[in-house]
């Protein structure tokens, strides 16, 4: 039934455009200088958090990269002209974002484990329900993307599911693994379940939008920025956390206290 809901509009005031350009621009520079810290500080920290640190600047880099494409597709797919930008003809691609996701969302899911420091038997089988949840999410959630609106809201319930699961499966392990820990990352785990649902929610209500009566140019910008909105906080930010949360650690495994320099081999584990 009618139109696929989120071709391009035809024209976009000039507002409108910079708004998203800007903000892909900001993203390639968040995940550029994020991936530089995650590399470089990873032999701050004890071997076994070094994996976490490894993940981050892969998801990192993964993004930039895509944030390059969209950013490149976004400027082909409109010409300035007397004014207001224009249809260009070549369509803007927005698979790269799913792609995008269906990468990172598994490696920020390990990622998360990781940190956890939970028993690995419990690690394992914690990370199999969780990559195969993703993957339904995303696999689920595309094709209401590119179709109408009744599609996008049936695609994007049956997609709701295995998101509901995942944050139901963290919630409820970050929780019990702050509980273990010493008061100083209990903070940072507390934040980071915080920061989980604060960020994971703004993608479904991006989605959402045009489903809420938003419709046309503000449609398209709103989901766009909403997305990258949500892609700072899910990787860098969070990244940051995980990193404050194995640093802290390292200390503490290492019994220094808050003015100790700690000294590591640079090249040991990963
Ligand atoms: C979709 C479709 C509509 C329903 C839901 C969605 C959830 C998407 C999420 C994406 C998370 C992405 C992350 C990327 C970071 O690298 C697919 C928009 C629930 C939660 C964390």
């Amino acid at each position: 039934m009618g139109l696929a809901q989120n071709a391009a509009p035809a024209t976009l005031s000039l507002g409108q455009f910079s708004a998203v350009y800007n903000a892909f621009s900001l993203a390639i520079a968040a995940m550029g200088a994020s991936a530089v810290f995650f590399f470089v500080s990873r032999s701050s920290v004890a071997p076994k958090y070094r994996i976490a640190l490894v993940v981050s600047g892969l998801v990192v880099t993964i993004a930039g990269y895509h944030y390059l494409r969209i950013f490149n597709s976004w400027d082909a797919a409109y010409v300035l002209k007397d004014g207001v930008y224009a249809s260009s003809g070549q369509p803007f691609n927005d698979a790269y974002r799913y792609v995008d996701w269906f990468l990172t969302v598994p490696l920020l899911l390990l990622e998360t484990v990781a940190v956890l420091g939970l028993p690995a038997v419990q690690s394992r089988s914690l990370i199999w329900r969780l990559v195969i949840a993703s993957a339904l999410m995303i696999v689920l959630g595309y094709p209401g993307e590119v179709g109408t609106l009744t599609a996008r809201f049936w695609w994007g319930l049956a997609s709701t599911v295995p998101f509901v699961y995942i944050l139901w499966l963290l919630w409820g392990e970050l929780g019990q693994a702050a509980s273990r820990q010493k008061p100083e990352v209990q903070l940072y785990s507390r934040n980071m379940k915080l920061l989980l649902l604060f960020s994971w929610g703004v993608y479904p209500i991006a989605y959402a939008l045009p489903l809420l009566g938003i419709t046309g140019a503000s449609s398209v910008i709103g989901v766009q920025v909403g997305y990258t909105i949500a892609d700072i906080l899910a990787k860098p930010v969070f990244g940051i956390l995980a990193y404050a949360i194995a640093i802290t650690k390292t200390r503490q495994d290492l019994g220094l206290g808050e003015d100790d320099e700690v000294v590591l081999t640079p090249r040991g584990g990963l």
